[in-house]
């Protein structure tokens, strides 16, 4: 049995695995859980990030507007299904990530600069007043993922460079910090090696720690004659050396299948950026933008996913 490190969320959305169903992750069945019909002048509201917070839940969305600029801004929920989202745009940029150390929230995200994409880094207490820390790297990157807690005393990111274009490559590195100011230490985590993720890979919500190590999901990208196809994978880092990969399964874990997937402003596109997990039952809700239009929800277990791994391990030992 695997096992999930952290605090209890009792109050974690959850579905049963539908009877019959052989894949370690399912859907909602009332997919998608945002639209664009929840807040007014939004274009769309995808790739989106959630915590608990207080007797609920609070979150970052990813919000294009109708002149389709992208902003970021702040929603509330009870059930982690139903959010109250904030109209207010708390910074311009896209595909949040966010996650609580030590009781206080970071955020990480896309930030948009003059020459190029960068990783933007703020924290509050309350979502309603965030310090905007250094941008965490020089442009071009993406895909900017804290680790929820530091490691022997460093604060740890996930990051993509990229280009300023539509990257047509693309391999997860980590870096650290003692302050988040500073950051160093840039080590290589991992690159495509599947058909499925071929063109490029970038980490998705924050890691989860387990017994073994920490649970990574993370997006692939296939180019077919059709453009990209963004779907969801997953491994398992090491503990203390998180740049070191110790299990990654060879197929993904989720893909656009379902008609919100597959039919949107992006086609084709399954984006996580976001996981609860309970410790108390292992249950795991993953929350994903849905072909650039909407937020969906899937769940899964911590020994579903971990066992999907190990047997479909592509790691040598
Ligand atoms: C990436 C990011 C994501 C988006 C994806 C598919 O480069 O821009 O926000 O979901 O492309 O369009």
């Amino acid at each position: 049995m695997a096992k999930i490190i952290g605090e209890p969320i009792k109050n974690i959305p959850w579905q049963d695995k539908p009877e019959g169903y052989q894949y370690p992750v399912w859907r909602y069945t009332q997919n998608p859980i945002i639209t664009r019909d929840n807040l007014f002048f939004a274009n769309s509201i995808f790739n989106s990030a959630v915590v608990p917070y207080k007797d609920g839940f609070a979150g970052v969305f990813r919000v294009d507007d109708r002149t389709r600029y992208h902003n970021i801004v702040t929603g509330f929920s009870k059930d982690a299904i139903h959010w109250e989202l904030d109209e207010k745009v708390i910074f311009n940029g896209y595909d949040p990530r966010l996650c609580e150390i030590d009781g206080k929230y970071y955020l990480s995200w896309v930030n948009l600069t003059p020459n190029g994409t960068t990783i933007g880094i703020a924290v509050t207490e309350d979502f309603k007043t965030w310090e905007q820390k250094e941008d965490a790297t020089y442009p071009v990157a993406r895909n900017g993922v804290l680790f929820p807690k530091k490691i022997n005393g460093e604060y740890m990111l996930l990051v993509r460079p990229c280009d300023r274009g539509h990257t047509p490559y693309g391999d997860i590195f980590i870096q650290r910090s003692k302050d988040l100011e500073f950051w160093g230490k840039y080590r290589f985590v991992m690159k495509p090696e599947k058909f499925w993720e071929m063109t490029k890979i970038g980490a998705g919500p924050t890691p989860i720690e387990i017994d073994e190590g920490w649970l990574m999901f993370y997006h692939g990208v296939l180019t077919s004659c059709n453009g990209f196809t963004y779907s969801m994978g997953a491994a398992i880092l090491d503990k203390n050396e998180p740049w070191k990969v110790l299990h990654r399964a060879d197929s993904f874990l989720l893909a656009p299948h379902e008609l919100y997937e597959t039919v949107g402003d992006v086609p084709n596109v399954v984006f996580p950026c976001s996981a609860l997990a309970d410790s108390e039952t292992g249950k795991i809700a993953i929350y994903y933008g849905a072909a650039d239009t909407t937020v969906a929800l899937a769940f899964t277990t911590v020994d579903e996913v971990v066992n999907y791994i190990h047997e479909r391990d592509i790691i040598d030992k």
